[in-house]
Parts: structure tokens; sequence; C-alpha cells
């Protein structure tokens, strides 16, 4: 009854978890019409299609304003913009690697392309649908303003009204500002490119006038999972939620498993639990996937869904009942070669194929949820992903609007990826400093976190304390994480590499412990002895001291996901001759060739599995 009551309390918090337009999941295994392909611009560094002469907001019909059709009615008619062929860029895509003009460009685009009506039933609605926009949208069509959404790496909708849709050429218009705050998230300084635009894709989602928004299915947390291995049967439970309450049925089918639920929905909000036989668990060994369907009314939603339990146990971490150390890399979402961001299949099976290769059975996604491409894929390929919001280093933390801010991004994270097997952790955010406010900050995200999802573990990557050669994680936020995870440079921006051999490390926590980042720059192609800062011979030496160190962690060490699989760009790496707006961390060069501390690393990785197959042989 307790559990029953949980429930209830996360459904209702997850009702009014979006005063906004609820965000449509899983808009891939719906009814959808891709946007994506060539889109006009107008690039608007005053914003004079926003604010007028006197700087006020345009009033919606003026011509002036650049969301309307601008077609003058004779040859006297005064026009000052207008959209053209002659100024085309792809959709999905960053602005900055599409034309040099754009290259270190921060303000206001405006996007414009016409669509026809997608062929749909009297009562279908149709939904606007975003995979990212950074930094800030605001939405228009045929003059008419749908909405605003603020954050550059999460999906948002809106619902087109009945009256608005025309059978041809509507006029869709966004105006995409990447412009940096100091009260946004992320703030004004990060360590990346700030690319700009619509930077994943865009979809039309034609629905039901009543449809299901939004649903998990999960094995119960509840349960003792070795316990279900033996008896070959597990609680699954669930929820769906709808747009509006009805009085009607959902089905949830999982034709592999051959089981079919009919479920009477009597309010916006459906609950459901079974025990299912047989179910063969996702892991990265075994990455199984089952179909499964839900249908609402005339709607059929099917995604690939896998079922696995992740849970801390004492110092370590448990998947499937069976203890899991971590063989990790970071990931920037940057396609190097091509200088942009990643945002296709294609793009997503580069950066995690590279993983694979490198011996990783898990990803950090840094420092911002990537897009779906990346989650979908690690969930086929068997790569648990480690999934972070942009709250990064100095953030406004005593600014309750910053926070509120940081929920929403984070509740977008979460809705979009619940179903993702391979998501293993939720992070809130990346090294942020030690204060009471943001340790109030934060924690509370870490709350949020847990009573929007109890199916994964709640982290943050932290900094390390301590002098000399004492390195101590201490930082409050831990207290409130299920795994402490922190981010050291011992012998990159302190000391050398050789300085790991007399480190000490002592942490205040009895949780596992991983280390989120670690890593040296490297130009690939520059070698020198292993004392040259920059060469390929230093990153190598680096990563031989670390990982010597790492061996000699206390029992608690769960693994690692060092800094970083290939060079990124970011405006803050300004040296002449190795980076030229390159971090040169990355294991991969710009140009795709590894460096030799990915080999390293990978024969560090490759004597993790031998030691584990080895001891699976002995039980
Ligand atoms: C860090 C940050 C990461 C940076 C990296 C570096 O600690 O978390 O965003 O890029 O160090 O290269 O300094």
């Amino acid at each position: 009854m307790k559990r029953y009551f949980l429930r209830l309390i996360l459904l209702l918090q997850l009702a009014n978890s979006n005063a906004q337009e609820t965000l449509i999941t899983n808009v891939e295994g719906r009814r959808n019409i891709s946007l994506n392909g060539t889109w006009h611009y107008i690039i608007d560094t005053y914003e004079t299609g926003f604010y007028d002469y006197r700087f006020k907001e345009r009033k919606e019909t003026d011509n002036g304003a650049y969301w309307n059709r601008n077609t003058p009615k004779s040859k006297s008619d005064l026009i000052e913009h207008q959209y053209s062929d002659k100024s085309s860029i792809n959709v999905p895509g960053d602005w900055n690697s599409q034309d040099r003009q754009f290259l270190h460009y921060e303000g206001t685009v405006w996007y414009q392309r016409d669509f026809d009506k997608p062929q749909m039933q009297n009562n279908d609605e149709v939904y606007l649908y975003f995979g990212a926009v950074n930094y800030e949208a605001h939405v228009y069509l045929n003059g008419k303003k749908l909405g605003t959404h603020k954050g550059g790496f999460t999906p948002f909708n809106f619902k087109i009204p009945k009256e608005l849709l025309l059978e041809k050429d509507n006029f869709l218009v966004v105006k995409v500002d990447n412009k940096r705050h100091a009260d946004e998230i992320p703030t004004l300084n990060t360590d990346w490119w700030n690319y700009g635009g619509i930077t994943r894709d865009v979809k039309l989602v034609i629905v039901p006038e009543t449809f299901i928004s939004q649903y998990t299915i999960q094995l119960d947390q509840h349960q003792d999972i070795s316990e279900s291995i033996r008896k070959k049967t597990f609680q699954v439970s669930g929820w769906i939620k709808l747009n509006q309450a009805t009085n009607s049925k959902a089905v949830v089918e999982i034709p592999e498993l051959k089981f079919r639920k009919e479920i009477d929905a009597k309010s916006d909000s459906i609950f459901f639990s079974s025990a299912l036989k047989n179910i063969q668990l996702w892991s990265p060994e075994n990455p199984k996937l089952y179909n499964v369907k839900f249908t609402f009314g005339n709607e059929i939603i099917s995604e690939k869904i896998g079922f696995r339990k992740i849970e801390v146990s004492g110092k370590k971490i448990l998947l499937n009942g069976q203890e899991i150390f971590l063989r990790g890399i970071s990931i920037h979402e940057e396609i190097p070669q091509q200088i942009r961001r990643a945002h296709s299949l294609d793009d997503a099976k580069q950066l995690l194929g590279w993983a694979k290769e490198l011996g990783c059975n898990m990803v950090r996604l840094a420092h911002y949820p990537h897009n779906e491409n990346m989650t979908r894929l690690a969930d086929e390929m068997g790569l648990l992903v480690w999934s972070e919001i942009p709250v990064y280093w100095t953030i406004d933390f005593t600014n309750p609007e910053v926070l509120k801010k940081a929920k929403k991004q984070l509740d977008e994270m979460i809705e979009r990826d619940r179903n993702k097997a391979s998501i293993i952790i939720w992070s809130v955010g990346n090294e942020t400093p030690v204060s009471e406010a943001r340790t109030t900050f934060m924690s509370t995200l870490v709350k949020r976190a847990k009573s929007r999802d109890d199916s994964r573990l709640i982290s943050a990557a932290l900094e390390v304390s301590g002098e000399g050669n004492l390195n101590k994680i201490d930082d409050p936020l831990g207290a409130f994480a299920d795994i402490v995870s922190c981010n050291e440079y011992l012998g990159w921006y302190r000391g050398l590499p050789n300085d790991c051999e007399t480190a000490k490390w002592e942490t205040i926590y009895d949780k596992p412990l991983f280390f989120s980042e670690t890593g040296a720059d490297a130009k690939a192609g520059f070698h020198a002895d292993k004392l040259t800062r920059f060469s390929e011979e230093y990153q190598q030496w680096y990563f031989e001291e670390q990982i010597a160190m790492m061996k000699r962690m206390p029992d608690n060490y769960v693994g690692i996901s060092p800094w970083i699989l290939a060079d990124f760009r970011s405006p803050k790496r300004n040296n002449p001759e190795y980076q030229e707006l390159w971090n040169r961390k990355g294991l991969i060069s710009d140009e795709g060739v590894k460096k030799k501390a990915f080999f390293v690393l990978q024969d560090y990785y490759k004597s993790i599995i031998s030691d584990d197959n080895a001891k699976r042989l002995k039980k």
C-alpha cells in the first residue's frame, strides 16, 4: 500500500512538473513528419526583427517583425527584410560550422521555412517538436507566437492551434538566440564552444485529441533482483500520462514476452504493475531490448526498451545484482573532423563506436544532455550512460530563478530519456564551487531527480580538496549523491604525472567512488620527451601514472571516465602552437587519429575485462 502511495505521489509530481506544454516523449515512435532540411535565415545582431526603433517588442502584425511574411503589395512598399534562397542553412545543425561568418557569432538568427498541412483525421492535433535549439527560441507560425523555450540541449514542443494551420505554405519562423547570460544555464563561462542554432531535429507530431504524452515501464525497483533472477519472475511496473483526463482504455504490450495488459484510464494518469516471466535483462554484455507497444485510441506508440536494475550496495555499484566496474570515457557532442555539433545517428555511431573500440562499457555524456540518437544507440550497443545538465562551474546559485531553470532542464532531460535502459546516472552538474548556497541549490536538484525517477543513481562531478600529496574528497554535496564522483588532474593542472606515485587519497564517504574526469593535453603528431607539455609522450606518461594510481585506490573505486574521447573546440584554449582554440585532452585528435594515450587506456580496460572474466570462471 505504501508503495502504491509513493507512486501516486510520483505521478502527481510528474503531472505538476510542467506548467508549460507537456513534453511529448518518443516522437520517433509516433506519427511524425520531419521538418529537417534547408531553411532560410537572417542574421539579426541588433534584434531589429524583434524590437522596433524605440526598442519595444514589435506588435504581432507589424510588417517589420521578422515573424511576418513581408510581401510587397506594390512597388512603392518599403521592404527591409525578407527570407530568400540566397541565405539558406541546414537544420539540424549548428550555424557556426555552416558559414565562416558564423564562426564566433553569438546573438540572434531568424530561421524560416514553409510546410504544408500533414494528412490527418478530424480529431487529430499537430504539435511542433524541436529536439533542441541553442539557447533561446521564440517560435511563430503564420504570424502568431506559439511559444518560447530556453535551454540549449533539451527538447520542447508546442501545440499548433487548429485554426492557425493552413492547407499550404504555413510560414514557420524561429528566432534563435545563443547569447550567454550570467543568470542562465550554462552561464557565461564554459570550456566548450557555444554552437548556436536549431541543432537537433524538427518534427510535426500528429496525435489524437487525447493521447499518451509520456509513459514509463521498468523493473520494479523494490524487488530483490537476485531473487527475481532465480525465480525467473520479475515485477514490472509503469505509468502512462495522458494529455487530458478521459474515461477509456489503454493497452500495454510486449509481444515477445506474450504480455498484454488493458488498463482503465479514468483520469489523465494510469499506473500498472505485473509479474512477467523470463525477461532477459539488459546489460552491456547482452543489451536486450523488447519492443513495447502502448495503444490508446487510434494511436500506437512503440519503443524498444530494456529492463535492468542499477543500485548501490555499500561501496559497490550493482547492475542486475552483480558488481560492475565502469570503464568509461567522457564525450562532448561534437564531430571534431568537421568542427561541428553532432546530431545524427551516423555521428552517434562514430562517437560511441570509438568508445567501444577503447574498451568502454560506459560513457559520460558531458556536460549537457546529448541528442537522442546517442542514448538510443547506447541502448542498442550496451553502453551505460551518465547524462548531465549543464549546471557547470559558476552558476548563480543564489538566484531562485536560476534554480527554476535548472529544474526545468533536469525535468526535460529525464522526461525525454527515462525509458533508456543505458542511462544509469543522472548528473546534476559539474565542478560547482563549494558554498552553502551551492550545496542547497545542488541538493535540491538531487532530490528532484530522485523524486522524478527512482530507477537510477544520482551524482554530480565534484572537485578534490587537500594539500601537498593529500587528495581529499569531502565536498558536502557528496552526502546527497548515490555515488561520489570527482574530477582530478594531478600531473596536469598541478605538478607532474609522477606526483601520482606519492599521492594519498582520502574520502569521507562510504559510497562508491567514481573518477568522472582526468586528462592531459597532447597535440597529435607532436612527439618529444615525456616532460614536454603538449607532446603525445607527456599525455601517455600522464595516463600511465594515473592508471597505476587508480589501481591503488581504496576499494570503493568503482570506475573512471577520463577526459576526453576526442579533441574539442573551446574559446578558452589559446596556445597558438598546440591548442589554437582546441582543448587537446582528446585521446583521439581533431582529425580522428588515435594518440598514444588511447592505447594506454585501452590496455587498462582490456586487463579489467580479462580479470573480470577470470573471476567469473573461478565462481
Ligand atoms: C574540467 C572540466 C571540463 C574541462 C576540463 C579541462 O575539469 O569539467 O569541462 O574541459 O576540466 O580540460 O580543463
